[in-house]
């Protein structure tokens, strides 16, 4: 029996990982087994502690794209495969990250075709980004070098998922999937809600179907690591303690707020500064997510319980100087935490920006 391998793409803040735990849901309600595999550029990942706190088998891949790393992608099925015998595989690759038909699914096609049923590519994106690139819609955007990754996505999808449709109304809806289908006409385009969940069962039929054959599309790896690497990178692990408990889901938003307020002031794009608190004791957890500089901050998922220790992890990706966004989310920490009286001590931080893509394979036919 081969084992489907599902790749849900999409830029940073699409709501990819959210559509994956929908769709671990559907599959498991139909007695499947799966395994997830999330992807980073370095340790220390929000969506690692999301997915895994559902109880998922999740295996994570650091140090690079899964097309950089296809070696550590394919042992992180075998090892998920060893514990949980998954006939389904998840992954969600690194939002900045394009050519996965090239380096991914073809080479798992050509060289593991026994073990793995590769599923159509789908690309989510994010309603309000995909209207601006567009042009359909004014506001604040990426530069034209990140925009080419984000454009190079869609052109390789197999089905386009506008997600968060709960936030559309119909004309909207309309005319930004009109927009997609005239731009991106290989692709199928389905609008749903991850959040919701209104619509899904359309992109989950989709998957049933053969990936398409085609050719892999062009890509200049000299434009798209120079768009890459415009995007700054922050990963970190902070031990927060207090002596009276504190309301983490208060200081969460108010990390959130300071940070967005401090990016906006240096005129810096996130594309998604993602928190997750989880308390020392118990299986609580906090999360937090921010998409735009001009979005508003969202709590997906709340703290039951004040607390007096835990792990905040902090993950920011955003289209300015990564030196200038550790000093902004270090001094919005300090300022926060010294206001709840919580001491933070940092375990684990890093910042960079994204070296260039070096796939280990590249097939350009099926
Ligand atoms: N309104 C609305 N928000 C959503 C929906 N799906 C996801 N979100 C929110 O969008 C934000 C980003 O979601 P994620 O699932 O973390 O996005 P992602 O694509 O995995 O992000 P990266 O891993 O950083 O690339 C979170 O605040 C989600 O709660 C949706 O259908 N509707
Ligand atoms: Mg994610």
């Amino acid at each position: 029996m081969r084992a489907d391998y599902i790749m849900v793409g999409g830029f940073l803040g699409a709501g990819k990982t959210t559509a994956m735990l929908q769709l671990a849901g559907h599959l498991v309600a139909q007695g499947r087994r799966v395994g997830l595999i999330t992807n980073d550029q370095s340790q220390g990942l929000v969506d690692t502690s999301l997915l895994a706190a559902q109880g998922y088998p999740t295996a994570e891949i650091t140090g690079g794209c899964f097309c950089c790393r296809f070696g550590s992608l394919t042992d992180a099925a075998e090892r998920l495969t060893r514990d949980a015998r998954p006939d389904a595989f998840l992954a969600e690759p690194v939002g900045s990250c394009t050519d996965l038909r090239a380096t991914v699914q073809y080479p798992l096609r050509r060289l593991y075709g026994d073990a793995y049923r590769v599923a159509p590519l789908s690309v989510l994106v994010d309603p309000t980004r995909a209207a601006r690139m567009l042009g359909l819609e004014a506001g604040r955007a990426f530069s034209p070098k990140v925009t080419y990754v984000y454009e190079k996505q869609l052109e390789e999808a197999d089905i386009i998922v506008i997600n968060k449709r709960d936030l559309l109304g119909e004309a909207q809806r309309e005319a930004l999937a009109q927009a997609l289908r005239t731009r991106f006409p290989q692709a199928t385009v389905v609008a749903v809600s991850a959040r919701t969940g209104d619509q899904l069962e359309d992109w989950f039929h989709l998957l049933a179907a053969p990936a398409s054959p085609r050719d892999a599309m062009d890509v200049d790896y000299d434009l798209y690591a120079e768009g890459e690497a415009l995007l700054g990178w922050l990963n970190a692990t902070v031990r927060l303690s207090a002596i009276a408990s504190f309301d983490g889901n208060a200081l969460l938003h108010q990390v959130a707020m300071v940070v967005q307020a401090r990016l906006a002031d240096n005129d810096i794009e996130i594309a998604h500064f993602k928190m997750t608190l989880a308390p020392d004791m118990g299986n609580d957890l906090g999360v937090l997510n921010l998409v735009r500089t001009e979005g508003s901050v969202e709590a997906p998922y709340l703290l039951a319980d004040l607390l007096t220790h835990g792990e905040l992890i902090i993950n920011l990706r955003a289209e300015g100087d990564p030196d200038r966004l550790k000093q902004v989310v270090d001094a919005a920490l300090a300022q926060v935490t010294r206001e709840a009286g919580v001491r933070a001590s940092i375990e684990h931080s890093e910042h960079f920006r994204p070296g260039r893509p070096v796939p280990t394979h590249r097939l350009v036919a099926p």
